[in-house]
């Protein structure tokens, strides 16, 4: 046996090839619900730096809808594939966990076993040396077997990058997106470039990883091959049984790519049970790193007006004569006039109506935020209107048994999944986001009043959250007892439709 390669090394090789795959495919579906990328945060259409898309966008806002700029993409390359972003962004949290785990034991081992002396170079001498073998490379020869103890000077130097910077900065980057994370420590995503920034370099990093992971495979066949075999699958440094290591390479190779085209296709069989499984697996992980995490948007001054955005995202369209009458009449009244809101609890049946200028006299808050949508685009704005924990107690104190809070919209959802018909678009907050202070029903943006397509006269804002939990055009907030009542019972219309988590923190 060679000590060089023990078994937790080997096993720890191989699930990180499984996991990898997964997260490349998984990122691949988010990506490709929005094939865009920017550098600025307003992500206007026309700024982007790459685009994989032929599809030109208007420049006016509101016209266009994020939802109608997805790409459907194969399930034999992204995971599930078939314009899954719900699906696709519950299996790169689990993946990622379990990567994130699997690359910690790998990292203690590697130190508490004194294996890391194999891979962290320790001289100056390295870079020299690796630049001799890359001149042997690119004459299209190999180093000689010498040169490998177990690694050779360059396979250091890219092994180091890989496991202590590339992998760490995607970790990183990828923590950037997280509206929890944005709206507790703005400072740390605006270092990163903004959540453009943070996406972009996301993207770049997974183009480098993906770059090393094929340079890494084609090598290991190319360079020494029988050797490489041997220590991969046997630890072992002779190459007596390169020929059985090979088969039990290719046939690995062989079922994991069997693996991942089968969670692509069990996933897309029966989303609605593959997003109970993939809530149970990954909830207690968006709880226990995100849960404590309150937005501190309004004692903050990382964003400023300087921040704010000139171009907005659209989601959702305003309600259409079809879906709310009562919306336009309105709408066309002048400061919508005869326009209510209802604020009610579904546990007494108790309720109470208010016009806009009741809510204007509700005290007022104000502050900057950055909106995401889970689709990838963002948005800085000045947000004001009325914290939803001084807008409920109007009713009096939360009714007895009353957990959540459920906010209807005068407008139907965009799509449902399955392709029945539009329901009223609404979203369930619990008692953590409704007791945050940027958590708002706002009725004003960058000191106008809302504008009709981005929610005109009040929509809700839940700074903790990515944009779906945020209703637009919003006709009723209610308490309620269980949102499993409600709909499909997943708390809102995108978790219904389109099966997102519930929880939108990260
Ligand atoms: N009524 C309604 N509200 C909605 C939506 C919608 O389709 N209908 N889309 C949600 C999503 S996914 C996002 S990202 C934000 C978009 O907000 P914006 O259009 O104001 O940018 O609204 C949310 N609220
Ligand atoms: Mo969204």
């Amino acid at each position: 046996m060679n000590p060089d390669f023990p078994i937790w090394l080997r096993a720890s090789h191989l699930i990180n090839f499984v996991l990898i795959g997964m997260l490349l495919r998984s990122g691949w579906e988010i990506l490709s619900s929005l094939p865009r990328l920017w550098w600025s945060n307003d992500s206007a259409p026309g700024k982007e730096w790459l685009k994989f898309t032929k599809r030109e966008l208007p420049k006016e806002e509101g016209v266009y809808t994020s939802l109608m700029d997805e790409k459907s993409l194969h399930p034999l390359l992204a995971l599930p594939g078939r314009e899954n972003i719900g699906l696709g962004r519950h299996w790169h949290g689990l993946a990622a966990s379990l990567w994130l785990l699997n690359g910690l034991v790998y990292v203690v081992l590697l130190f508490a076993t004194g294996l890391w002396r194999r891979i962290i170079p320790t001289s100056w001498e390295v870079f020299p040396d690796a630049w001799d073998s890359l001149l042997v490379y690119l004459s299209f020869r190999t180093p000689g077997i010498e040169h490998f103890t177990p690694y050779d000077s360059l396979q250091m130097l890219g092994y180091t990058f890989v496991v202590f910077i590339l992998a760490p900065s995607m970790v990183l980057t990828g923590l950037g997106m997280s509206p929890a994370i944005r709206s507790r420590f703005p400072w740390y995503v605006k270092a990163l470039g903004g959540h453009q920034g943070a996406r972009s370099l996301h993207f770049i990093a997974m183009v480098l990883m993906a770059g090393f992971i094929v340079m890494h495979v084609g090598l290991v066949f190319l360079v020494h091959r029988e050797n490489n075999l041997v220590h991969m699958v046997f630890g072992d440094v002779d190459t007596a049984r390169a020929g059985q290591a090979l088969f039990i390479v290719v046939i690995t190779i062989v079922l994991v790519l069997l693996f991942w085209f089968f969670l692509s296709y069990w996933s897309l069989a029966d989303r609605v049970r593959a997003h109970k499984f993939l809530v149970n697996a990954t909830e207690p992980v968006r709880k226990g790193v995100f849960g404590w995490m309150r937005p501190r948007g309004s004692t903050q001054n990382v964003y400023t007006e300087k921040d704010i955005s000139g171009f907005h995202w659209t989601n959702g369209l305003p309600p259409t004569a079809e879906e709310s009458q009562e919306w336009l009449d309105a709408r066309d009244s002048g400061d919508w006039h005869g326009w209510t809101i209802t604020i009610g609890d579904d546990i007494n049946g108790t309720e109470k109506v208010l016009t806009l200028d009741d809510l204007r006299k509700l005290p007022k808050h104000e502050y900057i935020a950055t909106h995401t949508c889970m689709q990838g685009w963002s948005a800085t704005s000045k947000w004001a209107g009325v914290k939803l924990k001084d807008l409920m107690p109007l009713l009096g104190p939360r009714p007895e048994g009353a957990n959540y809070i459920m906010i209807d919209s005068y407008g139907l959802a965009q799509k449902m999944y399955d392709n029945r018909p539009r329901e009223p678009f609404y979203a369930v907050v619990d008692m953590d986001m409704y007791n945050e202070d940027d958590t708002v029903l706002a009725y004003e943006r960058n000191g106008k009043p809302l504008e009709l397509h981005l929610g005109a006269p009040a929509r809700l804002r839940v700074e903790s959250n990515h944009g779906y939990k945020m209703v637009k055009w919003v006709k009723s907030i209610r308490w309620i007892k269980d949102y499993a009542d409600y709909g499909d019972g997943r708390g809102g219309t995108r978790e219904d439709s389109a099966l997102q988590a519930f929880n939108g923190r990260i």
